[in-house]
């Protein structure tokens, strides 16, 4: 019994049994498809009506509940990094989400709720809606009677056509901490381009970003609120070589644009307060 079918809506909510057996939901709404596993409440695929995947899934990656899935966007929370003893990047994107409710919208979007359960003191609820955008929240509420101190990320990964001839947008002049050199730079590029790994967690910015790929002739447009960091990843070759659920050429077809709260970000919630992480990705032509 796959537990996402009480919540299928006939023709825009369907359960099924997706990669690994894993239980996960395929969304149709009248602009576009999202397939959305339990596993995470992990959106592993969106596709508009006029193009190809959004999101980048890699072929290698695992579907198995101990392990993350490699692509879409995985749910990071409540650190991100690593944490002595624990999984990198934290438990949210190991955990089954609970769906709590889907809802076909006017104009033919989709809406549905997934809970994270296993703590009292925390209601954590990941809402997407699928459409002529794609818009994901993660909203933390503290329901306990201590401060509860917490990181958060949408670690997305976007496919685009050839990152050699990919630009991301929007972050000139904000200042990251590249994590290969571990120093804090400026950005002074208007456009980021990728000739090697790069891993850099740009802070203090709410700004929309912006992936020019040229080889799809798309951009994609990534809005966020509730937001201080950006980070922006591509493993490149050693790496990608070095992860096992990640193919070797993959590197050419993707980028990470992730947006959340990190390090000096990480945000602390008093008793009964609440925080909204949102994320908003949609996509025209390239001109
Ligand atoms: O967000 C970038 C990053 O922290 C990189 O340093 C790399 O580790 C990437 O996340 C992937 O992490 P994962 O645990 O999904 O392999």
């Amino acid at each position: 019994m796959n537990p996402l079918e009480r919540h299928e809506i006939p023709g825009a909510v369907t359960a099924l049994a997706g990669k690994g057996g894993l239980p996960a939901v395929q969304v149709d709404s009248a602009r576009s498809t999202a397939v959305i596993y339990q596993h995470g409440a992990h959106v592993a695929s969106w596709v508009k009506k006029d193009g190809p995947p959004v999101l980048f899934l890699s072929g290698s990656s695992d579907f198995l509940p101990d392990k993350p899935i490699r692509g879409g966007v995985p749910v990071i929370f409540p650190w991100f990094g690593a944490r002595e003893g624990h999984p990198f990047h934290a438990t949210a994107r190991l955990a089954d989400w609970d769906l709590s409710e889907s809802l076909l919208l006017d104009g033919g979007d989709v809406r549905l709720r997934f809970l994270l359960p296993g703590d009292d003191d925390l209601r954590v609820s990941f809402v997407v809606t699928v459409g002529e955008s794609l818009r994901m929240e993660l909203t933390v509420i503290n329901r306990g009677t201590a401060d509860f101190t917490f990181e958060n990320c949408l670690h997305t990964y976007f496919t685009v056509g050839d990152i050699h001839r990919t630009e991301v947008r929007g972050l000139q002049g904000v200042s990251y901490l590249d994590k290969l050199l571990d120093r804090v730079l400026t950005e002074e590029q208007q456009a980021i381009r990728f000739t090697a790994e790069t891993d850099r967690i740009y802070q203090n910015t709410e700004a929309t970003t912006e992936i020019a790929d040229a080889a799809l002739g798309r951009l994609i447009r990534i809005r966020k609120s509730g937001s201080l960091s950006t980070v922006v990843w591509n493993p490149w070759i050693d790496k990608a070589r070095n992860m096992p659920d990640f193919g070797d050429e993959e590197y050419l077809g993707m980028v990470c644009v992730e947006s959340g709260n990190v390090r000096e970000h990480a945000i602390t919630l008093a008793p009964g307060a609440s925080h909204t992480l949102a994320v908003e990705i949609d996509t025209r032509e390239l001109v």
